[in-house]
């Protein structure tokens, strides 16, 4: 399995790499269209958090291979009360056709495509040592909102690539979900076209990291997250043609 490239040393600098990424500097760019790609900073156990990574990268690479769209790529901190802002920022900021988010998880061992965001906030400390201020997320919401990406088309796209990949409904209770929930949730309020949903890949695509093992290198994260890109945005131009939804 190859390693991923060090993105920087220590959190401060791969943090500050990442955001850098984010250059668009909310200028108009001239394309149609932006799909946002985040990943996800340190917490606790994960002191290297490969998907943080892999959306700066993929930005990067899907940038030279979708001349016409603009990839914002950005690092979310692990953190129940930083994290919505920092993502709310970005969707406002960006206006996302498309938000694909990534985060690690000790259980997959693949592409975890996830289809439904809970409404609930597991009681573990975030990576400021702080707990979420309650067990729902949003008070009164819904309890579950449903992933708007094509999932099935991308569980299929990366299977037939001969990557293993699979739907899920159950993303965790921790940031992930979270910033799935309010990813989606943020696009029903301000854009409603907006299509949205996360992938978990294996923490331990860092080697660093303890648990199961993964089925995936770094060039396969790589490949597959570009090949998602690729059908999420076959997606979007589809959705122009038929305004409907
Ligand atoms: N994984 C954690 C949060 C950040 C990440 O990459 C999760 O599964 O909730």
């Amino acid at each position: 399995m190859a390693s991923p490239k060090a993105a920087g040393s220590g959190t401060a600098g791969f943090r500050s790499l990442a955001f850098s990424e984010d250059r668009t500097g909310g200028q108009p760019t001239g394309k149609p269209h932006t799909v946002l790609i985040t990943g996800f900073g340190p917490f606790p156990g994960v002191a290297r958090n490969v998907s943080g990574e892999l959306a700066v990268h993929l930005a990067r690479l899907a940038r030279a291979r979708h001349p016409d769209i603009e990839f914002a790529g950005a690092v979310l901190p692990v953190d129940w009360m930083e994290a919505p802002v920092s993502l709310t920022r970005l969707i406002l900021k960006h206006r996302p056709a498309i938000a694909l988010h990534f985060g690690v998880s000790a259980r997959a061992t693949g592409f975890v495509i996830e289809t439904l965001a809970h409404n609930a906030a597991v009681h573990l400390p975030d990576e400021s040592g702080r707990h979420a201020p309650s067990t729902r997320l949003i008070a009164g919401d819904r309890p579950h909102r449903t992933a708007t990406l094509p999932v099935r088309r991308i569980v299929r796209s990366l299977t037939d690539a001969g990557y293993p990949a699979r739907l899920s409904q159950d993303p965790g209770r921790y940031l992930c979900n979270a910033v799935m929930y309010y990813s989606l949730k943020c696009a029903v309020r301000t854009l409603p076209r907006t299509r949205t949903g996360f992938i978990h890949i294996p923490a331990t695509l860092d080697p660093g990291v303890q648990g199961q093992r993964s089925e995936i290198g770094w060039g396969d994260a790589l490949e597959g997250g570009l090949r998602t890109i690729d059908v999420c945005v076959r997606g979007v131009l589809e959705t122009q043609q038929t305004p409907a939804r």
